[in-house]
């Protein structure tokens, strides 16, 4: 049997069918779609969505969003709430709408999270090119805007003809449902083939269900890191992402109990342990803890689960300096796991730490780094309360304290750009494995509140805290009107500094005197932005937009705040100013920004200086894993 169904609308009838299953557990692939309509796609997934919706038959919800950047990163948010198993679909219109979509697909590639974009194409038929938003490529008739997903994506296809979409779908799906090959899967649809009938095979449209294997390491590859770990004297295990998305947190829980090996955690990994877990350090490399530091500085041998190793975690390949420091990494993808030249365990995570803790015949490390961590965490407290003077402005430090306790252990932090990241990997207590939510593969301002969007409609069972810098806000802020449209609920904190505190000390470490980084009026004699503060009032924005808003001036106001946003039952924004000057103690690391190897200012030649001491500690890890 064949159904005589339109392209748009054989998408979202295959959509509806595709489920994602692991541990027995199926949940829909692709749950909705977001979408921005324009004259690419509103006659086709446009029309087979509404066609959707007024027949009950197939269930595809849709959502309109406000931008379609910040739609790729609410699919995101989704996607990594439920660990890679589900995520949306995305369509847009051709041109910029579809390009639109860019910044998103490398934020997912980068972050290994599958989205599904559908962006609009020119015209396959050609009768009327160029199209409105056609590129035009004199030497090249086939390319289009759309060309520029190509290295952004995972899988990569355009539907020139409607016969051709049955397999792009199934391997659209194949790489979208694939631990370790997914992110950003594109499948290019032109405008008029959305909208062109095929009589497609019935059972393109049977309920399908992609199996997500927990795939053991090689046996041979388990005894050789198990003889490795074993022969090490003060291991150090480094916590990714990939645990929380495997769902490794008790198996991790018991590696780290029956070995005594101490877990420090990445951005993408805060949470797989709680914060007080007896072997957790916290935050590893260039904005982790010193205490996690220098366990990295002395291990011989590092246990990456699930770890990308960016700089931030390697402290740009300064945090380990043992001279014969060797590296087992568990990582569901061959590239990850093989990186600084380590022992590859290719796996999931919960298998291969299931696999190896056997294999170490019960070897214990004594190593002890209790009291320093105690010691740092009484660091925290203390930062956590601030400087305590009358009349100051609140530090950052404080207001991720106050956050915090707000927090309860199944709610959900949420940041991605500025100084807060880093702020919050070095003092963040998390207590549940999805309650750090912070994008740090791409570290792209704006992700905040259209990723929290995506983190609600993936639970809405939980309370969503997202931090907003006043630089990311001012990118980004739209979404809060697609919030009010949908009822949900987020609580928004936005923290002012009247610009980039973050850059503005990197623009200072690297001698260029915080050049360009400031929210204030240009001042004619001296041409810089050094003039009056701007008469700028996000508040007043975020009230526009439909938000609730509290202003909030002292800490005791952000409490009371939080305590009326939690209570409330609908999107609040808290105003508050803090002081730009950095309020968490130091991470006694290093991270890499280059720094001109000549100039005529003395603030740089001497910040040349200091960047040259810096990268005397930069190692290759060229040393085999193995022993
Ligand atoms: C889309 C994007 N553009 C530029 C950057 C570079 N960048 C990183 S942090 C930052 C400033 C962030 O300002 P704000 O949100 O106010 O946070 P603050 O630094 O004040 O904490 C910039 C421009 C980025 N990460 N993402
Ligand atoms: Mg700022």
């Amino acid at each position: 049997m064949k159904q005589r169904l339109t392209v748009g609308q054989a998408v979202v009838r295959f959509l509806a069918n595709q489920w994602t299953e692991r541990d027995g557990v199926e949940q829909r692939t692709v749950a909705g779609f977001l979408g921005i309509f324009g004259h690419g796609n509103v006659a086709g997934i446009g029309q087979a969505l509404l066609q959707a919706q007024r027949t009950g038959a197939p269930d595809m919800p849709y959502r309109l969003a406000r931008n379609e950047q910040a739609m790729v990163h609410t699919a995101v948010g989704y996607a990594r709430m439920r660990n890679r198993l589900s995520t949306m679909a995305c369509t847009a219109s051709i041109g910029p709408g579809s390009t639109n979509m860019l910044t998103g697909a490398a934020l997912a590639t980068v972050n290994r999270l599958p989205v599904l974009l559908l962006p609009s194409d020119v015209f396959a038929s050609r009768a009327a090119a160029p199209v409105l938003q056609e590129l035009e490529v004199p030497a090249a008739g086939d390319v289009s805007v759309n060309d520029a997903f190509r290295p952004l994506s995972r899988f990569f296809d355009r539907i020139w003809r409607p016969e051709q979409l049955p397999q792009a779908l199934l391997s659209a799906m194949r790489v979208l449902t694939d631990p370790a090959e997914t992110g950003a899967v594109t499948l290019c649809l032109p405008q008029d083939v959305q909208t062109e009938a095929y009589d497609y095979p019935d059972e393109l449209f049977t309920k399908r269900v992609w199996h997500v294997p927990r795939q053991a390491p090689d046996p041979l590859a388990v005894e050789r890191a198990a003889a490795t770990i074993r022969g090490a004297h003060r291991p150090l295990i480094v916590a990714g992402g990939g645990v929380i998305y495997a769902e490794a947190s008790s198996a991790l829980d018991r590696f780290a109990r029956e070995t005594g090996i101490p877990v420090a955690d990445t951005q993408a990994g805060k949470g797989a342990l709680p914060w007080d877990h007896p072997n957790a350090v916290g935050g590893i490399g260039a904005t982790g803890n010193p205490v996690a530091n220098r366990l990295a500085r002395n291990a011989d041998v590092v246990i990456g689960v699930g770890t990308r190793y960016s700089d931030f975690t390697t402290a740009s390949r300064s945090a380990f300096q043992h001279p014969d420091v060797r590296f087992v990494n568990l990582n569901v993808t061959g590239f990850d796991a093989g990186k600084l030249s380590a022992l590859p365990l290719v796996g999931d995570a919960r298998a291969g730490l299931s696999a190896l803790l056997p294999a170490l015949h019960g070897r214990r490390f004594t190593g002890d780094f209790r009291d320093d961590v105690a010691a740092w965490q009484a660091a925290v407290d203390h930062a956590y309360r601030g400087r305590g003077t009358q009349g100051d402005l609140p530090t950052q430090a404080e207001v991720i304290g106050v956050v915090n306790e707000a927090c309860g252990t199944r709610d959900v932090v949420v940041q991605a750009a500025g100084s807060l990241p880093g702020d919050l990997q070095r003092l963040w207590r998390a207590r549940d494995p999805k309650q750090y939510h912070v994008e740090y593969g791409y570290s792209c301002m704006g992700f905040e509140i259209a990723g929290a969007l995506g983190i609600k409609m993936a639970e809405p069972g939980r309370e969503v805290y997202t931090l907003v810098g006043d630089g990311s806000y001012l990118m980004m802020a739209q979404e809060i009107a697609t919030a009010v449209a949908e009822h949900l609920k987020l609580i928004i904190i936005l923290v002012q500094n009247h610009g980039f505190a973050s850059i503005g000390g990197l623009s200072e470490q690297v001698g260029s005197q915080r050049f360009g980084t400031a929210y204030r009026y240009r001042n004619p004699r001296s041409g810089d932005y050094d003039g009056a503060r701007l008469p700028v009032d996000l508040a007043v924005n975020a009230e526009s937009l439909g938000a609730s808003v509290i202003r909030c001036r002292t800490i005791a106001d952000l409490v009371e705040g939080l305590k009326q946003a939690r209570e409330a039952d609908r999107l609040t924004v808290l105003h508050i100013e803090t002081d730009p000057e950095p309020s968490a103690p130091s991470a006694e690391s290093w991270w890499e920004v280059p720094v001109a190897e000549v100039a005529t200012l003395h603030s740089t030649r001497h910040a040349r200086t200091e960047y040259l001491a810096g990268k005397r500690d930069q190692r290759h890890h060229l040393r085999p894993g193995g022993l």
